[in-house]
């Protein structure tokens, strides 16, 4: 036995001196100490040895497992440091590398807003903003459009419950401004607003910019003039600006607004569909029952309304040719608009 001990600790002592990982020594630990180890079988042997010798026997092979442990530990900490020293050095970071700054840019409808806003405000405008969560009343009601008005169908609504919905459109801070301020009243409105709708030129979620001047002797051609000052800073000073009869329970009247299209100029190509003009925004003067349902005086006062949205303005302005393409977040799109 005292033989077979020295034998195992020898064959050990010299696997351990050829190994070369963490990994191998634990190999070695569990070949000869483990459960079913070759060591471990010499404690189990121990029955059959007389039992004279047994206490003798069973304290040589107790040492030698001592021994063991302490070489086989030995050895995996040596191995155990060059390994992480290993590590650590090529995970080393070197802190005065420069690698330049990525630094992001302004999202091309963020840029058109800021753009649009700047032009309202220098002409005497004042930015507002309301909540995208909002009531039937405000959204539809007070706008002249009752719960059975055909004009519903216009708007594809996101119902939250009966009466709370996802604005379908920034209108309802009309009547929210008119129901808390007095004339003179010039509001610009930006904000996000939702619909179900969902193609090309059609998102769920788009961004509208509301217009509203409130004040003594306010006519259509105001509304003309503001819009043509509004599309000739957006686009170029070439840019005309047309009204089309339309309908909006809240204006009377209702005109669509078109302009020139910017990318031939008026000719007619592929992006206005061979027309020259391009339909931006919906418009006209306030309705006097509008007026009249926020306490404003409908025979003193009289305002103009206008809503567009920001998103078919920044497709036109830099040829985008799908909406979906600004909310996709795809990094390549955006650096573009650096
Ligand atoms: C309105 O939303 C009216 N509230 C505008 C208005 C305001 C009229 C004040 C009169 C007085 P309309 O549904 O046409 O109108 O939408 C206005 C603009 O929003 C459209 O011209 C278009 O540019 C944009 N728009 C409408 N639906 C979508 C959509 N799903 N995705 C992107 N843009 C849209």
């Amino acid at each position: 036995m005292t033989e077979k001990i020295k034998q195992l600790v020898d064959k050990v002592k010299e696997l351990l001196e050829k190994a070369s990982s963490v990994a191998e020594i634990g190999d070695i630990r569990v070949t000869f100490l483990g459960k079913s180890g070759e060591y471990t079988g010499l404690l189990r042997g121990l029955k059959d040895v007389a039992p004279a010798e047994r206490g003798t026997i069973g304290k040589l092979i107790n040492e030698g497992k001592v021994r063991l442990e302490n070489m086989i530990a030995e050895k995996e900490a040596y191995f155990r440091k060059k390994e992480e020293a290993k590590k650590l050095a090529s995970e080393k970071i070197d802190v005065t590398l420069s690698k330049g700054y990525l630094i992001g840019s302004t999202h091309p409808i963020t840029k058109v807003k800021n753009e649009i806003l700047d032009t309202f405000i220098g002409l005497g405008f004042a930015v507002k903003e309301g909540p995208e969560i909002e009531t039937d009343y405000y959204n539809f009601q007070t706008l002249g459009i009752p719960a059975d008005h055909p004009a519903r169908d216009m708007q594809d609504t996101f119902y939250i419950s009966e009466n709370i919905l996802l604005r379908t459109h920034t209108s309802p801070m009309q009547s929210r401004t008119m129901l808390s301020e007095k004339p003179p009243i010039r509001i610009v409105v930006p904000g996000k607003v939702y619909r179900a709708d969902d193609d090309a030129t059609h998102s769920p979620i788009f961004n509208q910019i509301e217009g509203l001047c409130v004040e003594e002797g306010i006519s259509l051609a105001h509304l003309k003039n503001m819009l043509e000052i509004f599309a000739k800073s957006t686009f170029t000073k070439d840019t005309k600006v047309r009204f089309r009869p339309s309908y909006f329970p809240f204006t009377e009247p209702s005109v669509e607004v078109d302009i020139s299209c910017s990318m031939c100029g008026g000719k007619g190509c592929r992006l206005c569909k061979g027309t020259g003009w391009i339909e931006v925004l919906g418009a006209g003067i306030v309705n006097p029952v509008v007026l009249e349902n926020c306490g404003i005086d409908s025979k003193k006062y009289s305002g103009f309304a206008f809503g567009f949205g920001i998103d078919r303005i920044a497709m036109l302005k830099y040829g985008i040719p799908d909406i979906r393409l600004m909310y996709e977040n795809d990094v390549n799109f955006l650096k573009q608009y650096k």
